[in-house]
This record gives structure tokens, C-alpha cells and sequence, in this order.
């Protein structure tokens, strides 16, 4: 999967060289390509951002800039692209549109700051044939300053479902929240050495090796926890 990200703080992705993605890089399942937006600005003082219409507080980000910078992506790449646009105002971020993005060939992330970008490129670029999709997406119902944690949020959940990312790929699919499975459940409670710490035991069942009854105890707690914590996804 090609992925570009475009942004005026393009530093935040340098986490992307870590861990999973740094080593799906590595391994060419990835190629990630980051983007300064005020590379793309025609002025001497770089200007991405300006009043807006109609006034109110805040500035938004100039359409003409963004225009430049993603068609700039669109010229150097032969594929399709999807269009991800982080916004507090987009559809939930779930599971299911991590397993849809992970299936595509090529994502471009477009991530803006102050009150947003002018919304003139999102309705340009759903008319733009060169563009599979246009995604705008939130990944939850709190304020964020900019897109670019978002991108790393959804990037994260996307690339470890695509095939040989994780060390083994059976391990997606016991996933909470995962398409498909009857009960949605969230992750019970987990164990590991030392078998006592400071006084607290690992469940005895744990260390039992009957299987049976460890999937059984596993599930009741899952079950436990979801009606504790996640009372809306509860059967
Ligand atoms: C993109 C600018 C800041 C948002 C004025 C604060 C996603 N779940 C989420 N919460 N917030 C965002 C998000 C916030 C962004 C941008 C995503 C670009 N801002 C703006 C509107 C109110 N400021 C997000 N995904």
C-alpha cells in the first residue's frame, strides 16, 4: 500500500518509522510518503491559511495551496487513491472503515489545522476522476487542534490489518470490534510472570491448562468488562 500524508507539521509523522509501520516499511509493504503543505504555497511567506468568509474567529486553510499539494501527489502516482480527510465533523472512525481502507492500493491523508480547510477541495476532489474516494472521517467526539494524531490513529488500525504487517496475521482475528464476529466484545482482562505481585495472584484457572475452562473464564470477563464499560455494544 502506498500512503502520502500531507501537512504543515509533517515532523508528527515521524513516529510512522517505529514499530509496525517502521518495520512494514521496511519490508516494502508499505511506502509512506510525507508532505510539507507550505511547499506548495506561491508567496514568501509561505501563507497556507487566511480569513474566513463570512467572518468568525480563527483562519482557514487556503483551497489554492491544498490544490497544488494533492494534485502534486496525484501527478507522481499511476493509481487510484482514496482521500482521507480527518475532521470532528466526518463519519466515526470503526473497525469496519479500518478493514475498507486496509484493502486499498493507495490513501492519501489530508490533514488540516486552524478552523479547517476550505471546504471547496473536498467537494472538488469527489468530482475528480483521478479519485476513488473522498473519506471524511473523525475518530471520536472530542476536539482535536489538526488532523495529523488522527492520521496516525487510523493509520495504525489500518496497516495491521493489511496481510504481513503483524508477525502473525491469525491475531486479527480475535479482534474486539472485529466484522463478522457474533458478540462484540472488548478485551478481557490479560496475565503474565511474575505468577504473585505484591500480593495479587494470577487467576488460578490460568494456570490450570484446561483449555476449555480458560476460554470459558476468558469470555465470561470479556463479557463482564463490555456490560461494565461498553454497555452500548452489550447484547
Ligand atoms: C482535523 C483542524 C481543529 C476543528 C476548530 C479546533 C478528527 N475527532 C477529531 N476531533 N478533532 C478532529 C480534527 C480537528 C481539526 C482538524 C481533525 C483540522 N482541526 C478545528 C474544528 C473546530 N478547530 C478530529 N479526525
Amino acid at each position: 500500500m502506498q500512503i502520502d500524508l500531507i501537512s504543515i507539521f509533517p515532523d508528527y509523522f515521524k513516529s510512522l518509522n517505529l514499530s509496525l509501520l517502521g518495520k512494514a516499511q521496511e519490508s516494502g509493504i508499505l511506502k509512506i510518503n510525507i508532505h510539507d503543505l507550505r511547499d506548495f504555497t506561491q508567496d514568501k511567506h509561505k501563507t497556507v491559511d487566511d480569513a474566513p468568509y463570512g467572518g468568525g474567529p480563527g483562519m482557514v486553510m487556503k483551497a489554492d495551496v491544498w490544490g497544488l499539494a494533492i494534485d502534486s501527489v496525484l501527478e507522481s502516482t499511476k493509481t487510484k487513491p482514496v482521500l482521507v480527510v480527518p475532521t470532528p465533523s466526518g463519519k466515526v472512525f470503526t473497525q469496519k472503515i479500518a478493514q475498507e481502507l486496509s484493502s486499498q492500493e493507495h490513501l492519501i491523508f489530508i490533514n488540516g489545522r486552524y478552523e479547517g480547510i476550505d471546504s471547496r477541495v473536498v467537494n472538488y476532489y469527489k468530482t475528480d476522476n483521478r479519485i476513488k474516494d473522498v473519506r471524511e472521517i473523525s475518530i471520536g467526539d472530542y476536539v482535536l487542534a489538526g488532523g495529523e494524531v488522527a492520521s496516525i490513529v487510523m493509520l495504525e488500525a489500518i496497516s495491521r490489518l493489511i496481510p504481513g504487517v503483524l508477525g502473525n496475521d491469525d491475531s486479527v482475528k480475535d479482534d474486539s470490534f472485529a466484522q463478522g464476529s457474533m458478540e462484540k466484545l472488548i478485551e478481557g482482562p490479560v496475565f503474565t510472570r511474575p505468577e504473585e505481585w505484591r500480593g495479587l495472584d494470577v487467576p488460578e484457572v490460568l494456570l490450570s491448562g484446561d483449555h476449555e475452562k480458560i476460554a470459558q473464564y476468558r469470555l465470561e470477563e470479556a463479557r463482564k468488562r463490555t456490560r461494565l464499560n461498553r454497555p452500548d455494544l452489550a447484547p
